[in-house]
Formats: structure tokens, C-alpha cells, sequence
């Protein structure tokens, strides 16, 4: 994998899981062209790892970033007239990120705000330390959270708790995201690295072709009507019942042993 100017690449072949750093720590990892870009352009890398393996070889993505404050203090001010144009396919990062087959996992350890909020509601977890601060301040810049923000709080909080970070303004604490419904978990600081490493690995090694089917199921469930949603569903279970994966887990209960999937 090769670093790209904002972002740093990693991919573990071992446990097929990669890793991508916003890295902009001087201004708090904000999201200019170059960043957006190079997080799909990283997505894209990372991708690739499925080429040459038979079967599936990328199981989760980790996307953090880089310093000590924040995971991405939002779009960067001063350059957003251009947040709308998307990378060169005309899709935006958190298009990419949410349509990734494979689950990507928001590490949070800062501040999480504006369009940085945004890019974490994109993603399939996300999972907090301690002290992560979370906000839709772009209403002090006479702007909305222009990438979905209102739309997935309310789907995930209920337009009340919404209107509140949006028209207000404020940060809310980790422990009042994950109450609210807006993070999955709020990690000890001291053991986050640990924590986090402890989700992903655990992800990693479940079934990945179930893992995507239910990624889709799941965004279907959001975004579209019950029927389809229940058509994709049961089109998709009768297909994951021919795969090896399903048998391997079926012998693994048997046999009262870990399945070890190799998501063919
Ligand atoms: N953009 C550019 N630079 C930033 C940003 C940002 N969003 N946030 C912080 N920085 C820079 C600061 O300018 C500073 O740089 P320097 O050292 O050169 O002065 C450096 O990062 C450190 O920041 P602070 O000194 O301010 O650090 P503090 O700890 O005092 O404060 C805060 C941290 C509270 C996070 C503060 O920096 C802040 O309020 N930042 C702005 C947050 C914000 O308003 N974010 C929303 C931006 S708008 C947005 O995201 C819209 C998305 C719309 C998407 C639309 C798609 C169609």
C-alpha cells in the first residue's frame, strides 16, 4: 500500500484488516480536496487487496485521525465553496465510504464535528474514547451539515436531538452520543487502542460475505421500501446458504470448534 499526501495506508494480510489515517494533525485532520480525495483514492487501494485473493481477503476498515485532538474538526474553512463537486467519478468520500462493501469503522479520539461528523455517520461503527466531542457547528458559519448530517441524526436520534446539534451548534459529549444513539460505544481512553483492536479483529472474523450481505440489508432497511428490502433479504440468505462459508459454519457449530471463513 502507498501513502498518499493526506492520508497513510495500511492493510494487515494477516487479519484483512486496513487501516486508513487522516492526516492533517496541524488542522485538526479538516477535510480539504486533497483529503477527500485521498480517502477514496486509499479506499481504492485498499480494494485491491481483493484482487489477487481468492476469495475475500479485506474484512474491515479503521478510519482515524492522525495527532492528538481530533479525529476531523469538519470541512476546512475557507475551502468548502468546492465540498459538493465530489472526487473525479463525481462521488464524494462519504459516498464512497458508505457504499464500501466492506464495513468501514469510524475511530473516534477528539473532536468529531461538522463534515468530520459527517464522514464518521457515513461509516458502519463508530466506536468513541472518552473525552471525543461531538457537533454540527456549521451553524455559526450560517451553513447546514450539507453532507447528510441532519438527515442521518434523524434517522438515528429522532429529528429533536437533530435540530439541536444543527441549530445550536454545540458539542455533546461521547456518553450522550452513544446514549442518543448517534455512536455504538464510549471506550476507557486508556484502553481504546486495545478496545477498538478487540471490535475490529472480532468483525474481521465473521462470515464476509454475510458481513456485506447484511452492510446492504441493512442500508436498504434506511433507504429504501420494506418490500425490496424484504425481496434483497430473502434473495440473499438463499444465496449465502450455497456458499462454503455457510457450511463451514454449520460443521464448526457441529464440531464445537471457532469457524475459520475464508468468504467464499
Ligand atoms: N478547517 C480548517 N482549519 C481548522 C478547522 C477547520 N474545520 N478546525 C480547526 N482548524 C485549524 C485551526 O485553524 C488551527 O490552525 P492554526 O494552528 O494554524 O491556527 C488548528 O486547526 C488547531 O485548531 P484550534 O487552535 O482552533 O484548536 P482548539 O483546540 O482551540 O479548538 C475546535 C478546536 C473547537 C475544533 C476549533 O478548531 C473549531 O471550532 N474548529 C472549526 C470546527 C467547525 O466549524 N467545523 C465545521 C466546518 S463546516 C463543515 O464541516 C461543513 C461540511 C459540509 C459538507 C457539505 C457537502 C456538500
Amino acid at each position: 500500500m502507498d501513502d498518499l499526501d493526506t492520508v497513510l495506508v495500511e492493510y494487515d494480510s494477516e487479519t484483512g484488516i486496513g487501516t486508513l489515517t487522516m492526516n492533517r494533525p496541524d488542522a485538526l485532520n479538516a477535510l480539504n480536496g486533497q483529503l477527500r480525495d485521498d480517502i477514496i483514492a486509499g479506499l481504492q487501494q485498499l480494494e485491491t487487496a481483493n484482487e489477487d485473493a481468492d476469495g475475500v481477503a479485506l474484512r474491515a476498515v479503521v478510519l482515524e485521525g492522525a495527532g492528538e485532538k481530533a479525529f476531523c474538526a469538519g470541512a476546512d474553512i475557507g475551502g468548502f465553496s468546492d465540498e459538493s463537486a465530489g472526487g473525479s467519478s463525481g462521488r464524494t468520500h462519504y459516498d464512497f465510504i458508505r457504499d464500501f462493501p466492506t464495513p468501514v469503522i469510524a475511530k473516534i479520539d477528539g473532536y468529531c464535528l461538522g463534515g468530520g461528523l459527517e464522514t464518521a455517520l457515513a461509516c458502519d461503527f463508530r466506536l468513541a474514547a472518552e473525552g471525543s466531542t461531538f457537533g454540527f457547528p456549521e451553524v455559526d458559519l450560517g451553513i447546514i451539515p450539507g453532507a447528510g448530517g441532519v438527515q442521518y441524526v434523524t434517522k438515528l436520534a429522532g429529528p429533536a436531538v437533530a435540530k439541536e446539534l444543527a441549530m445550536r451548534g454545540n458539542h455533546i459529549s461521547a456518553e450522550r452520543a452513544a446514549d442518543e444513539g448517534i455512536i455504538n460505544h464510549v471506550y476507557d481512553a486508556d484502553s481504546f487502542d486495545e478496545d477498538v483492536d478487540e471490535f475490529v479483529t472480532e468483525l474481521a472474523g465473521q462470515a464476509p460475505l454475510a458481513v456485506q450481505a447484511v452492510k446492504k440489508s441493512a442500508h436498504m432497511a434506511v433507504h429504501s421500501g420494506l418490500n425490496e428490502g424484504l425481496r434483497y433479504d430473502s434473495q440473499v440468505f438463499a444465496e449465502l446458504l450455497t456458499t462454503e462459508d455457510h457450511a463451514e459454519g454449520a460443521a464448526a457449530f457441529a464440531e464445537k470448534r471457532d469457524a475459520e471463513f475464508e468468504g467464499k
